[in-house]
């Protein structure tokens, strides 16, 4: 195994600027690649390592809008879990979660990955019985998952409030051992280093405008500077993706939402663990410079703006201060939207489509951050052997059409 040697991790940890890849300087983009991948989040930057890394394709560009890192890839509460219901989807995200456990080394980037463990609390009998049963789903698929009592959170997290009377009295919780947290735009900053240091070209200030199509084949890409050919289109831009859609005459059946977070003023270590509650509508953890952060449910109505409204932000601080009362005197540091595209059954969609040679990545919600070394795997082979593999399979668009819908919205974790 490839060992970090003193050097490149103090070079990492001072973000020297020669460490930086060719992105940071302004890259004139060629007129012809193999494959284009619009959006440089952290899926559109993992497919594209990847495909450089597992298929030797590296005549790839990912051409940005704005910046490395200034979509929801720099925006999300950096909650990593495998723990979904079904088959489908847990192998997915547990395919993830063992990139993830190797992800440092294999980058050469401390991406900070803390597995310290993620509890999902419970807070009625239903809440109880559905958690009992996802836990016994991921035990089946391989899953290391526990079913705790208010005793055993309590133990974990000894500032939550487990008093019966509590507006959300915690009756227990799942744990996921393995879950935790990564440092979000260091996921980002090392794909795209890596993927540069294989040849790969990452443009930005670069919008796609327009995907063009001849018979039925994508030949290439209109943007903001200029037509750029391809033989193969990636879409990956996680959030309005409908308007890249409609661009070749596709329609998804995808709703566009702000999702909200806040980091709380640094304090001395309170919680080891990451802690979610759906019904509480928030999912808390405390990052390694000490500041809470906690993130709220979606914002019902749609939105494409990295905005959202005062009142859900309000209601989840309510619920939160009830759950965790010392955090009742903390004063807010930063809040910040994300803008995320959801699927009708909240799961994603990475699927080859009627045009020959355009593909799209979509769809991940609220849950895209921890699926990002996974989702950039399957996708880079999906791209380059034109055929799905079987773990992405299940995600196809045509599932809209069948019916074999994989519904995630319990095991999503955040309220929608
Ligand atoms: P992005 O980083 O958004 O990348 C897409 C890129 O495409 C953007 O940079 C955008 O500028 C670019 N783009 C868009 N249109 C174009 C165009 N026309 N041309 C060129 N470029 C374009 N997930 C978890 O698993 N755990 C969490 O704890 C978690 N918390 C979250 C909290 C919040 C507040 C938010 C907003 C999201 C959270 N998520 C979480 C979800 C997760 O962040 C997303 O699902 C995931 O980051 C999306 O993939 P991405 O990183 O590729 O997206
Ligand atoms: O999917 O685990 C998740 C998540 C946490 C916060 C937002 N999404």
């Amino acid at each position: 195994m490839k060992k970090y040697s003193l050097y490149g991790l103090i070079r990492n940890s001072f973000n020297h600027q020669e460490n930086w890849p060719r992105v940071w300087r302004s890259l004139q983009p060629k007129v012809e690649y193999d494959v284009i991948i619009v959006g440089a989040g952290g899926h559109g930057l993992a497919t594209a390592y990847y495909l450089a890394k597992e298929h030797g394709v590296t005549n790839v560009a990912v051409l940005e809008k704005g910046y490395v890192g200034g979509g929801s890839v720099g925006r999300n509460t950096t909650i990593v879990r495998s723990n979904y219901l079904w088959d489908e989807t847990s192998y997915l995200y547990e395919m993830s979660m063992k990139l993830w456990e190797g992800l440092s080394q294999e980058l050469n980037f401390n991406l900070m990955f803390s597995q310290r463990g993620v509890l999902n609390l419970f807070h009625n009998e239903q809440e109880k019985r559905d958690t009992a049963r996802r836990v016994n789903s991921n035990r089946l698929n391989g899953i290391d998952a526990e079913l705790l009592n208010t005793e055993q959170v309590k133990k974990l997290v000894p500032i939550l409030n487990t008093s019966p009377d509590a507006r959300y009295p915690v009756l227990g919780a799942s744990l996921q051992r393995r879950g935790g947290t990564a440092r979000h735009d260091a996921v980002a900053w090392g794909f795209a280093r890596a993927a540069d240091a294989r040849g790969v070209d990452i443009i930005q200030n670069c919008e796609v405008t327009g995907i063009r199509i001849e018979g039925g084949q994508v030949t290439g890409v209109d943007t903001t500077r200029g037509i750029i050919k391809a033989r193969k289109v990636a879409v990956a831009v996680a959030a309005d993706t409908s308007t890249l859609a409609s661009m070749a005459g596709l329609r998804l059946p995808i709703d566009t939402h702000p999702l909200q977070a806040l980091v709380s003023e640094p304090i001395k270590p309170v919680m080891h663990t990451v802690v979610m509650s759906n019904a509480v509508h928030a999912y808390v953890s405390q990052t390694d410079k000490g500041e809470l952060i906690i993130g709220a449910g979606i914002d019902h109505y749609n939105g494409f703006g990295m905005r959202g409204s005062y009142s859900i932000i309000e209601g989840t601080m309510e619920a939160v201060v009830d759950v965790f009362p010392i955090f009742s005197r903390l004063r807010l540091l930063r809040h910040w939207a994300g803008s995320v595209d959801i699927c009708p059954d909240a799961s994603p969609i990475i699927s080859k489509t009627h045009v020959k040679g355009l593909y799209f990545n979509c769809g991940w919600g609220t849950g895209g951050f921890k699926a990002t070394p996974g989702s950039g795997w399957v996708y880079a082979y999906t791209i380059a052997r034109d055929q799905p593999h079987p773990l992405n399979e299940p995600f196809s668009i045509e599932r809209f059409t069948t019916g074999y819908l994989i519904d995630e919205h319990g095991a999503a974790a955040v309220a929608h």
